[in-house]
């Protein structure tokens, strides 16, 4: 316990407001009282990460800014959202937050602190009313609506993968499927849960296009898709660039990825003509060699220009039953060779092969990123995957593969009725859809 009797507040400061510095002076004011010292619990990423989208600053800066003023003494992360950890530590004489908290999803936190001061009888809580008329989650809509720059926006994978696990991605081929990636989300207990980013799957991207997956369809057809995407969203994309072609036009795709701000691509070792991954062997497919996989994983890494730009390797040994070894084996050589991070997919119904992947990889290896598809054993959820070490969890293909549904029965369902009023139910009403596209009104 400090001797220095300590006034505590936590926050995230991201987006400085005068709330915050209400808070902050009437910290000071307390700890002059007492001849104390102001301690700033400052949220780690990934404790914010844990309820809300990841701040604009990292951790460092926000530290910069909230050191740098006169109310504050010391700042300290705050590793959670718990005050816990740091209030035993530190025993504070007083902890400051805003009165809002008594209601809505941080009331159980409130009710911890509270029991957890007269347990340590050091102190007490003291509940300044709530600045009206500004707000974090305010500020962050403006800002959201004023849109994301390309770099800003290509560093977010990398910081999201340090700061969360596991990372939800879902299939997007249209600004539309993005829009609505983008703004889905639930409140479990208080913690809103939503998609971290985009996959811009080649199966959908053919699809849409009434084209096999069979990388048909041009590298400028798909950016021109990704374009429109970023036009109107702000979360982080993964590029799914089939085998990447030859290692003399891979290096093309990768600038020409990073250039508009895509932030990951993942490339198969596969050769020759390549068929979608679920059709396994049932058709002719031909896994590259890991000594010329490396050679493209190599020059694309030597390709890109920021350091945040990522190159996943994606191997297909399960899929074309060629064993674990295989598969662990490569993953090793790939990651050697430069990869940022590993997918391995299997097209099994239940999810064991991959478990007993993680298993293995992980008892070596327990930072570089896993990726895992979970199309067809899609019985295993998102956490229980984080559980066995998966970083991120993509939804390949289900926003086409619904649409679909939906645009065929409606289709049918006009043809049989010989007029539209049966199907009006269910389609988007016209004001919604205005709501999700901002500035039609
Ligand atoms: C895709 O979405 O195009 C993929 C994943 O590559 S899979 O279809 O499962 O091969
Ligand atoms: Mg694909």
């Amino acid at each position: 316990m400090s001797k220095i009797p300590v006034v505590y507040i936590a926050m995230s400061a991201d987006l400085i407001h005068p709330g915050h510095i209400n808070i902050m002076r009437l910290a000071r004011e307390y700890a002059n009282k007492i001849n104390g010292k102001v301690v700033l619990g400052l949220l780690t990423d990934s404790a914010i990460a844990s309820y809300k989208r990841l701040p604009y600053m990292n951790y460092e800066q926000r530290k910069i800014i909230v050191e740098s003023m006169e109310f504050i003494d010391e700042v300290i992360p705050q590793n959670t959202l718990s005050y816990t950890e740091n209030i035993t530590k530190l025993k504070p004489r007083f902890v400051i937050h805003g009165d809002d908290w008594k209601e809505g999803p941080q009331k159980k936190e409130r009710s911890n602190v509270i029991a957890l001061l007269k347990e340590l009888n050091c102190g007490e809580l003291i509940e300044p009313k709530y600045t009206e008329g500004i707000s974090s989650t305010e500020l962050n809509q403006n800002a959201r609506s004023l849109g994301i720059t390309t770099n800003t926006r290509l560093s977010l994978l990398r910081r999201l993968i340090d700061a969360k696990k596991p990372l939800r991605i879902l299939e997007t081929h249209s600004a539309i499927s993005a829009l609505i990636a983008e703004n889905t989300f639930i409140t479990k207990e208080g913690i809103k849960i939503e998609f971290d980013g985009f996959w811009s799957s080649s199966l959908a991207d053919s699809t849409i296009r009434g084209k096999p997956d069979i990388e048909a369809v041009e590298l400028s057809t798909r950016l021109n898709t990704l374009n429109e995407i970023f036009e109107v969203t702000t979360k982080p994309l993964i590029y799914d660039a089939d085998t990447g072609g030859k290692i003399e036009h891979f290096v093309f795709t990768v600038r020409s990825l990073e250039r508009i701000g895509v932030s990951a691509v993942i490339i198969e070792d596969k050769i020759g003509l390549k068929k979608n991954s679920l059709l396994g062997n049932d058709v002719i497919q031909n896994q590259d060699s890991i000594e010329d996989f490396c050679l493209k994983i190599q020059a694309g890494k030597k390709a890109q220009i920021t350091k945040d730009f990522m190159i996943i390797a994606r191997i297909e040994s399960l899929i074309l039953d060629k064993g674990m070894d295989d598969a662990l084996s490569r993953a090793f050589a790939y990651i050697e060779a430069g990869a940022d991070g590993i997918m391995i997919h299997s097209r099994h119904k239940d999810a064991n092969e991959i478990i007993e992947f993680l298993k293995l990889f992980r008892s070596k290896d327990k930072d570089t990123p896993i990726v895992v598809v979970p199309t067809s054993f899609y019985s295993i959820k998102a956490n229980e995957l984080a559980q066995y070490g998966v970083n991120i969890v993509v939804y390949a293909n289900h926003m086409i593969r619904s649409s679909f549904i939906a645009m065929q029965n409606i289709a049918r369902e006009i043809l049989k009725n010989d007029r539209s009023e049966e199907s009006e139910e269910k389609c988007m009403k016209i004001d919604e859809i205005l709501n999700l596209i901002p500035g039609t009104i």
